[in-house]
């Protein structure tokens, strides 16, 4: 049987920097919704990568004295390594720089050119280096500082230069006629709204060629040009399913089910990218996502004010699993976030410490002085045993639902809301004191709580997979039962198997003393 294939990818990061806080949440987050269906059933593929040409990372080299060449493979393997510490699953990782995506970005250039969308032209305006962005004069200010500035505060300079365009105007209304039959092209609703509004006021045609500069992939036909750094980079995604090879073993991947970016590059995405597919006669991908950005206590992170985090130091200090919970359950996904030392402690210990690890800890322990180390004996349900029970269930169509509008955290919160609620069952049936009263009905409580741990477990894999690994581990799940098909009661734990000793799942987040941690 063929199952169905699922898409997904994030942004690709320019490797100008170190990768920063924003690239690990983007990533952690795109990984949460691919091992969501990838343990739903479907064959997933999923990408991430580096954007590596461009004036960006032209000027940065520059100012270190080596050649972009350097800075992207001093940097690139930075991010790769960024993804082995976050746990990411991607079953690729590009980096514009390979031959294959030259090859592919000149495939998409010449479709495009076929069609007759791209001609020569010159280009003059005021160019705003830091946005890779020409304004139109009204866009631009000049201020006090005898200084002119674009739309995003950036400053401009006039720049004139022989360039090719693509006949972006000549798509405004296939655009709108996209947003409006395809209403999910964009989420979440306010970016579709923006765009749409952006789009009816009308569009320009495009420069996508350079001649100032060499570092990125020659136009073909005429190498003094390289294309625009967003041309090639948006092709990313094409390229890795094997673009232009209709044979490739990928192929059928395309089109992506979600772009998931920032919502800073929301335009690029929803209205060049579509545009660009539209041209080439390629079908387009289903969903662009757009994040919210993450600030540090509220203030945008920027390397003046010496606010940024790094994303490993921070899984180094709190560990992997409640980094990825914490920005996934604090943050509303598609809303901006706040990161601060107090909320992450107070979100972990509270859900993973306190409730999901307790009950664990609590049960188990039990289970292994009173059942023999084995499961319990199941007795017959009660309405409490059963309503508990079904909760997993109702959580999966939750969270079902909620992952096709990237709505994590309302998947994540469906799913500790049966914590939660298996942490009230434990307590309110008491299955210490049933030990001397009636210890036939404390073995089904804790058969009842055991399985019940077994689901979320499940349930849990793809936002803390570690840890839910371990949980699975302690209550002996066979490593080929732990997908969502497998909650179901046809593989529920089996009386009187064996089980191995249980181990503490998430340790309390203890503060430093004052004085340890200064000395
Ligand atoms: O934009 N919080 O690369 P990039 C959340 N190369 N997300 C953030 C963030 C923050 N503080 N800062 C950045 C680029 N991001 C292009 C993309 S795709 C064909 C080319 C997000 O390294 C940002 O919105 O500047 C983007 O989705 C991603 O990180 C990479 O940003």
């Amino acid at each position: 049987m063929t199952r169905e294939k699922f898409y997904i990818t994030t942004a690709i990061s320019y490797p100008n920097g170190d990768p920063h806080i924003g690239h690990a949440y983007e990533l952690i987050a795109t990984d949460v919704l691919a091992r969501f269906q990838r343990a739903d059933g479907k064959e997933v593929f999923f990408l991430t990568g580096t954007d590596e040409h461009g004036i960006k990372m032209l000027q940065t080299a520059r100012k270190q004295d080596i050649s972009a060449r350097e800075l992207a493979d001093r940097n690139a393997p930075k991010f790769q390594q960024m993804a082995q510490v976050l746990n990411a699953s991607n079953d690729d990782f590009i980096r514009t720089t390979e031959e294959r995506h030259h090859k592919a970005s000149q495939a998409i250039w010449k479709a495009m050119a076929e069609k007759g969308d791209i001609y020569l032209g010159s280009y003059s305006g005021w160019y705003s280096v830091r946005d890779e962005a020409y304004y139109s004069e009204d866009e631009t200010e000049l201020r006090e500082d005898g200084i002119r500035y674009g739309p995003q505060g950036t400053p401009v300079e006039w720049v004139e230069e022989e360039s090719y365009f693509f006949k972006l105007s000549a798509y405004q209304d296939k655009l709108l006629d996209l947003y409006e039959s395809q209403p999910d092209f964009i989420g979440p609703v306010e970016r579709r709204n923006e765009i749409a509004s952006f789009v009816k006021s009308g569009l320009r045609d495009l420069s996508i060629s350079r001649t100032t500069f060499d570092w990125g992939v020659p136009v073909p036909g005429d190498e003094k040009h390289v294309m625009y750094v967003w041309v090639d980079a948006l092709t990313n995604y094409l390229t890795a399913t094997g673009y232009p090879d209709p044979d490739h073993p990928r192929a059928e991947f395309w089109p992506a089910d979600c772009h998931v970016i920032g919502k800073d590059i929301t335009r690029f995405h929803s209205i060049y990218w579509p545009a660009f597919l539209m041209s080439a006669g390629l079908p387009l991908p289903k969903r662009i996502f757009g994040h919210g950005f993450l600030f540090n206590k509220g203030e945008k992170m920027s390397k003046s004010v010496g606010n940024v985090i790094d994303p490993f130091a921070l899984v180094d200090h709190y560990g992997l699993d409640q980094v990825r919970y914490f920005l996934l359950r604090e943050v509303p996904f598609g809303q901006d976030g706040s990161y601060s030392h107090e909320a992450i402690v107070n979100r972990t210990n509270a859900d993973l410490a306190n409730d999901l690890g307790n009950l664990a800890q609590r049960s188990l322990s039990m289970i292994a002085k009173n059942c023999a180390g084995a499961v319990p004996q199941k007795g017959e349900l009660s309405d409490a045993d059963k309503a508990i029970l079904a909760m997993a269930d109702k959580a999966l169509e939750t969270a079902r639902s909620a992952m096709l509008r990237q709505a994590i955290h309302q998947a994540l919160a469906a799913v500790f809301e049966v914590v939660a609620e298996a942490n009230r069952y434990f307590a309110g049936q008491e299955p210490w004191a049933l030990k001397k009263t009636d210890p036939a009905r404390m073995e089904t409580v804790l058969y009842v709580t055991a399985e019940v741990l077994r689901r979320i477990g499940i349930l849990c894999q793809p936002f803390i997979p570690d840890s839910a690994a371990k949980l699975l581990n302690i209550l002996a799940v066979p490593d080929n039962q732990r997908d969502f098909a497998h909650l179901s009661e046809n593989y529920a734990l089996e009386s009187g198997s064996a089980l191995p000793k249980p181990e503490p799942i998430f340790p309390r987040y203890v503060e430093e003393e004052a004085g340890k941690a200064a000395s």
